[in-house]
C-alpha cells in the first residue's frame, strides 16, 4: 500500500492550521494535524522540504517503522518542530490504517475503555462575577468540568480571558501584542475566584485552573495551598517545566493536583515528572508529542506511576488533532480528562468531523479511520495570515513567561 502523494495544506479559517494529507496507490487518504501556533510555516517547510520526499513510495501500513525512520533518521532529535512534523505523518498513517480495515482508529488501539471522553470547557470573565456567570453557562450546557480564569484587578489583560463577548483565542494577527503581569496581584485574586465558584456551583463540578508557566516553585506552592479548600481537579503549568526538579518543591507543600506538559514534545521531557510522581496529569497531545504512536508510550509510562492523561485541546490544535486525541482518550486505560475549546463555525466547515459532544462528554464516533477530513476547496478560501502569541512583561518592563 504505497504512499503516492503527500500534500501540506495551510489555511486560516479564523486561525492558522497546517494539515498533512497522504494518499495511497489505492486512493485511500489520511490526514494529520501539523499546527504549531505562531511558528506554523516552520513545520510546513519541515514537512514539504524534508519529509514529503521520504514518505513518497513508503508502505503506509508500516506505522512504527515510519515513526522511527523519521525520528532516528533526522539525527537531530526531539523539539517541537520535528515532533509536530512526525506527529502529522503518524496521525495520517493511523487514519489510513483504520480506513483500510474499515474500522475506527480506537478499535486498532484496543477498543473503547470507557463510555465517553470527559471534557472540560473554558469559562472566563473580566472579573470574578463574569467568570462565575460563564462557568454557570458551561454547567447549563452539560459540562461536568470547567476551567476558570478571571481578569486580575490592576492588570489590563490576563491570560485566558477573552475580550468582550469574544472567547479567548491564543494568537493574534500581526505582530505580538504585549501584556503586563504582576505575580503579587495574581496570587491575591485567584483564591477569591475559586471560593466564589465553589459557592455558586457546589462540590461536584470539576474545577481547573491554568497558571500558564508564570510562577516560581515557592509561589506555586503558596497558590496550591491556598486553593486546597476548593479541591481543584488540577492546577496547570504552575511553573515553566524545563526544570523538572522544581516540582519537588511544589509537591512538598500542597495536595492540589498538578497538570503539566502541553509544550512537551517527547517522553524525555516528562520522564522525571512521571517516574518521581511529581505530577498527576500529563498534558502532552497528539500533534505536539509525536503522534498517536508516541503519545501512547507516554501514557503507558505514566500508567505505572499513577499519572493520568489530560491532553491539551485549545483551538490552535485543529479538529484533526481533536479527532485523533479522542481515539486515544477513549482507548487508553489511564485517561483523566480532555480539554475542549470549541472551534469556530468556519473551522468546523473546513474540517468536517464525526466526533460529537453530549452530556459533558465527547465521542470519536464509529467512522472508519479518524472520522475527520479537510475540505481542500473551502480551505483555499482562507489563506494563511501571520499571527503571534502575546509577549508578557512585568510591571517594571522585564520580560516574563507568557
Ligand atoms: C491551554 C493552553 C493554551 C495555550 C495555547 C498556545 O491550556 O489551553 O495553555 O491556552 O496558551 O494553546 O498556543
Ligand atoms: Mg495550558
Amino acid at each position: 500500500m504505497k504512499i503516492v502523494d503527500a500534500r501540506v495544506i495551510v489555511c486560516c479559517p479564523g486561525r492558522n492550521f497546517v494539515t498533512l494529507k497522504l494518499t495511497t496507490e489505492d486512493g485511500l487518504t489520511g490526514v494529520g494535524d501539523a499546527t504549531l501556533n505562531g511558528r506554523e510555516l516552520a513545520v510546513a517547510s519541515y514537512l514539504e522540504d524534508h519529509v514529503v520526499p521520504l514518505v513518497i513510495g513508503r508502505d503506509a501500513r508500516r506505522v512504527e517503522d515510519t515513526w522511527h525512520s523519521l525520528y532516528k533518521g533526522a539525527y537531530w532529535r526531539r523539539g517541537p518542530v520535528t515532533m509536530t512534523a512526525i506527529a502529522a505523518v503518524d496521525t495520517a498513517l493511523w487514519d489510513i490504517a483504520g480506513k483500510a480495515l474499515g474500522v475506527p482508529v480506537h478499535r486498532l488501539l484496543g477498543g473503547r475503555a470507557r463510555d465517553g471522553v470527559l471534557v472540560y470547557g473554558h469559562a472566563s470573565g473580566a472579573d470574578v462575577d463574569e467568570a462565575v456567570r460563564a462557568a454557570e453557562r458551561y454547567v447549563a450546557l452539560g459540562y461536568h468540568a470547567v476551567r476558570a480564569q478571571a481578569g486580575v484587578p490592576g492588570l489590563a489583560a490576563s491570560y485566558g480571558v477573552g475580550r468582550g463577548d469574544l472567547s479567548y483565542e491564543p494568537a493574534e494577527r500581526g505582530l505580538p501584542p504585549e501584556e503586563r503581569w504582576s505575580t503579587e496581584k495574581y496570587l491575591t485574586s485567584v483564591p477569591r475566584l475559586f471560593a466564589r465558584l465553589r459557592e455558586a456551583l457546589g462540590p461536584d463540578i470539576h474545577l481547573l485552573h491554568d497558571a500558564h508557566h508564570r510562577l516560581t516553585p515557592i509561589e506555586a506552592a503558596r497558590l496550591g495551598k491556598a486553593l486546597e479548600p476548593y479541591h481543584l481537579f488540577w492546577l496547570e503549568d504552575p511553573v515553566p517545566a524545563e526544570l523538572q526538579d522544581g516540582f519537588r518543591l511544589i509537591r512538598q507543600h500542597t495536595t492540589t493536583p498538578l497538570a503539566v506538559g502541553e509544550v512537551f514534545s517527547s517522553i524525555h521531557d516528562c520522564q522525571t515528572l512521571i517516574t518521581e510522581q511529581l505530577i498527576d496529569y500529563i498534558r502532552t497531545t497528539v500533534v505536539h508529542a509525536g503522534g498517536i504512536t508516541h503519545l501512547r508510550r507516554i501514557a503507558h509510562l505514566a500508567e505505572l506511576y499513577h499519572v493520568r492523561t489530560g491532553s491539551h485541546g485549545a483551538t490552535d490544535l485543529s479538529p484533526v488533532c481533536m479527532a485523533a486525541a479522542l481515539h486515544f482518550d477513549i482507548s487508553v486505560h489511564n485517561f483523566g480528562i480532555q480539554e475542549y475549546m470549541r472551534h469556530s463555525a468556519d473551522t468546523d466547515r473546513v474540517f468536517p468531523h464525526a466526533y460529537r459532544f453530549a452530556d459533558g462528554m465527547l465521542d470519536p464516533g464509529e467512522a472508519p479511520g479518524l472520522g475527520v477530513d479537510i475540505d481542500e476547496a473551502l480551505a483555499a478560501e482562507f489563506p494563511y495570515q501571520r499571527a503571534y502569541l502575546p509577549i508578557t512583561r512585568k510591571l517594571d518592563g522585564t520580560i516574563h513567561s507568557w
